[in-house]
């Protein structure tokens, strides 16, 4: 089992999509540990992306994130990681498969709707940054067994 982190951002919110782009992860069977709405402060929107802070779009980036509600999630899953990434397709939504959350909905590769960890040290390091650990639940559905089982 693998967990990873994902972020409605504030155009998921604002263009009315964040139980179709919710629904998508529930209907995969991905057991959500965590789930809340909040305005990210410049300094978490920061921490975030920290990683691109010398590339050319960071502060508009930073706007961004930090311009209105955004929703934050724990999700858990064999392969979480990999297969959240694969469900949002790629980063410019022109190049992004249909089916896919940006090949369907995204417009613009900076309003892209939704993030993802790509690693599991991305994972540690974007969760802390909205969660604390008591945020996050652990617990177990009657029908992981099956939801759950090997490929
Ligand atoms: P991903 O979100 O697919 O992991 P990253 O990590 O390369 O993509 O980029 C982080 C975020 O930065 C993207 N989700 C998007 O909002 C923004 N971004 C990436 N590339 C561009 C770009 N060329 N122009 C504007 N914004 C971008």
């Amino acid at each position: 089992m693998e967990r990873t982190f994902v972020l409605l951002k504030p155009d998921a919110i604002q263009r009315g999509l964040v139980g179709r782009i919710v629904e998508r992860f529930d209907r995969r069977g991905y057991r959500i540990l965590a789930m809340k709405m909040l305005v990210p402060s410049r300094d978490q929107a920061e921490q975030h992306y920290a990683v691109h802070r010398e590339k050319f779009f960071f502060s508009e980036l930073v706007d961004h994130l930090t311009s209105g509600p955004v929703v934050a999630l724990v999700l858990e899953a064999p392969d979480a990681i990999v297969s959240i990434r694969n469900l949002l397709g790629a980063t410019r939504p022109s190049e992004a498969t249909g089916g896919t959350i940006r090949g369907d909905f995204g417009q613009t590769p900076m309003r892209n709707l939704v993030h993802a960890a790509d690693s599991v040290e991305s994972y540690e390091h974007e969760h802390s940054v909205y969660f604390v650990e008591s945020e996050i639940m652990d617990y177990q559905r009657p029908i992981d067994h099956w939801v759950f089982e090997p490929e």
